[in-house]
């Protein structure tokens, strides 16, 4: 089963998107395995981000990303990794389809509400980096009906 790592941004999580953005990839059918809310050091920030340290942006980035909480998550199921990118949408808001996250919900690249790995090894990697094997659980949907 494929896991894929997301983190609502701080601008998602100050705009109130929490809820909105973790109900779409319920709905979607993926399984979620791990999650945490958390202030980012500026030493995270720079590992999750290393491929862009050459870049104009990357200080900015690294400002914005440890501005204030985030949520950090991992998502599961089948063709997880492809299938979350394409629900998140274009990296710059204003391009990006509607009906995806960012298409729906943004404007700014800067401030584009969601991060998603954008393939299997990067998933792999930010995976082990946010997360310790014991904050994730495997779990099945229960048989029992919870409500009669
Ligand atoms: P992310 O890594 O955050 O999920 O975004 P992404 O894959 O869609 O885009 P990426 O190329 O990895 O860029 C990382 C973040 O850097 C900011 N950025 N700013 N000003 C610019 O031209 C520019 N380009 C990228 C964006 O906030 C992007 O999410
Ligand atoms: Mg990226």
């Amino acid at each position: 089963m494929e896991r894929t790592f997301l983190a609502i941004k701080p601008d998602g999580i100050q705009r109130g998107l929490i809820g909105e953005i973790i109900s779409r990839f319920e709905a979607k059918g993926f399984t979620l395995v791990g999650l945490k809310f958390m202030k980012v050091s500026r030493e995270l920030a720079e590992q999750h981000y290393n491929i862009h340290r050459e870049k104009s942006f990357f200080t900015g980035l690294v400002d914005f990303i440890t501005s204030g909480p985030v949520i950090a998550m991992v998502w599961e199921g089948s063709g997880a990794i492809a299938a979350a990118r394409k629900m998140i949408g274009a990296t710059n808001p204003l391009t990006a389809e509607p009906g995806t996250i960012r298409g729906d919900l943004g404007i700014d690249i800067g401030r584009n509400i969601i991060h998603g790995s954008d393939a299997p090894e990067t998933a792999t990697q930010e995976i082990s980096l946010w997360f310790k094997d014991e904050e994730l659980i495997s779990w099945q949907p229960s048989l029992i009906s919870w409500i009669r």
